[in-house]
């Protein structure tokens, strides 16, 4: 483990300085992380502030993965408050443990965000859903059953996924599905038997995201949303094989219509 995960909370502290001061603004209000295929529909959001790399930061490691991008903006939104926009992330799949994974989302609670927008690109094991659809997270499997919590940090999950939150959109687009999520540690996708199980156990998305910073924002005190974008029927489901250049492509063409949506949704949180 470095030096800097053996206390990630005061990496976190740290690095939410170092933020107020690039940024030149004591607090934020509000984070998202854009996963893959999300990228470009920050650009809906405006014309950011200020942008840096992430490694100008303490804790973040470089990033590895094709269209995730290791960039932080900062924004000012219509009601004036201070968005923060994570420009791609740090997987569990990376090998580099969980205080990496957690560090963006700790930062930002640090940085005085109450509001964690989580986005990623996931595999639809619902056969109701499309490539290309939006689905609102309301629950989640963790089938790494791997925390981000270290020691006695007992932290209820009951309401991990604010239904409050989740309303604000559903209010903003009513068409807009809720599904469960599965966390699979990946890097490899799941083969058709797994996904099988998987809607047994009453999955309707899965993706290697989302859920470890889900957890590390709420233990800490915050309230999440978390919108997943379909971006391919997952293993089994089409007969087609799976790769990474269709997700990028699938989360090219929504990235508008998810940018609006989020450019409507984050002044109301
Ligand atoms: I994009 O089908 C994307 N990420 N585990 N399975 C898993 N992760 C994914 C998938 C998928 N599609």
């Amino acid at each position: 483990m470095s030096k800097l995960y053996k206390d990630p909370i005061g990496t976190a502290e740290k690095a939410a300085k170092a933020i107020a001061k690039i940024t030149g603004k004591e607090k934020h209000d509000v984070a998202l992380v854009m996963g893959s295929g999300w990228i470009s529909a920050a650009d809906a959001l405006g014309t950011p502030t200020h942008e840096f790399a992430v490694t100008e930061l303490p804790g973040f490691p470089a990033p590895t993965v094709a269209g995730h991008g290791g960039k932080l903006r900062s924004y000012r939104l219509s009601n004036g408050s201070n968005a923060l926009v994570f420009l791609g992330r740090t997987h569990f799949y990376e090998g580099l443990g969980m205080e990496p994974v957690a560090h963006a989302v700790r930062t930002a609670v640090k940085a005085g965000c109450k509001n964690i927008v989580l986005t990623n690109a996931c595999g639809g094991i619902n056969t109701d859903y499309k490539v290309g659809q939006p689905v609102l997270i309301k629950d989640h499997i963790s089938l790494t059953a791997a925390s981000p919590l270290i020691g006695a940090d007992f932290v209820d999950l009951t309401d991990l996924y604010s239904k409050r939150l989740r309303q604000i959109v559903k209010d903003e687009d009513p068409s807009l599905a809720e599904g469960v999520y599965v966390h699979w540690r990946g890097p490899s996708y799941e083969t058709p038997a797994e996904i099988r199980m998987m809607r047994g156990l009453g999955a309707d998305l899965v993706g290697m995201s989302t859920v470890p910073e889900a957890i590390a924002a709420h233990a800490l005190g915050a309230q999440i949303l978390a919108i997943s974008l379909v971006t391919n029927a997952a293993a089994g489901v089409t007969g087609e094989k799976l790769n990474h250049a269709e997700v990028i492509a699938a989360g090219k063409a929504a990235a508008d219509r998810m940018g609006n949506l989020l450019a409507k949704v984050l002044p109301k949180l």
